[in-house]
């Protein structure tokens, strides 16, 4: 949804790797050594730029924090590689390492002048993190990087891979007063 601001936060069905945006943010590990889920399909389609510019900018990440590369051959001109919390039981800082990830991911975003950035929903598939959960925390972090003094950012995309997940990033987004449509 657009408000009296200008910027934009929103929700839909898509394979993140077609999705055209300045950044693309990928669910990446502590290792950065890529991996199944969002971050397999991720640098398949970038190409191997990504995990060479990994391997010579970066001795892995910790936990909610990200670090960005060049995008290859997406339509992006930057993947930015966040590190969710593996899901334990949620007494461990996991809502407040997933807030971080996403903190972290969008100031970058926000430091290399982008406008347009498209998220997957951070450790919510092999890492376990209950998406109910953890929705209402990536849309309450979009809503802040997009109210930011002087941000460059305009729109914030959350690429969904199922009706299921997609609907439950819709009410986290009426919930925020930011209703899809
Ligand atoms: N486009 C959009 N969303 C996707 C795509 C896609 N192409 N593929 C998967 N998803 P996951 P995590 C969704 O498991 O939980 C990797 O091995 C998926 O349905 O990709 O943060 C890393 O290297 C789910 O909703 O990331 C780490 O080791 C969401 O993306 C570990 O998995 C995130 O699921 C990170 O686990």
């Amino acid at each position: 949804m657009q408000t009296a601001d200008g910027t934009t936060v929103r929700a839909i069905r898509a394979d993140i790797t077609t999705v055209a945006a300045d950044a693309v943010v990928n669910a990446a590990n502590q290792h950065l050594a890529g991996g199944g889920g969002v971050d397999g399909a991720i640098h398949r389609a970038a190409g191997p730029s990504l995990m060479a510019q990994l391997r010579e900018r970066y001795d892995g990440c910790v936990t909610g924090d990200a670090v960005i590369t060049g995008a290859g051959r997406l339509p992006a001109r930057h993947v930015i590689h966040a590190v969710g919390p593996r899901w334990r039981d949620g007494a461990h800082g996991e809502p407040e390492k997933l807030r971080s990830a996403y903190r972290r991911a969008f100031a970058l975003a926000a430091e290399h002048g982008c406008a347009t950035v498209v998220s997957p929903s951070i450790s919510t598939g092999i890492y376990g993190f209950p998406i109910a959960t953890a929705a209402p925390i990536a849309v309450a972090e979009a809503v802040t990087a997009l109210a930011a003094d002087g941000t460059p950012l305009r729109e914030i995309t959350f690429a969904l891979f199922s009706d299921a997940d997609l609907a439950v990033f819709i009410q986290a987004l009426a919930e925020a007063g930011r209703p899809a449509s």
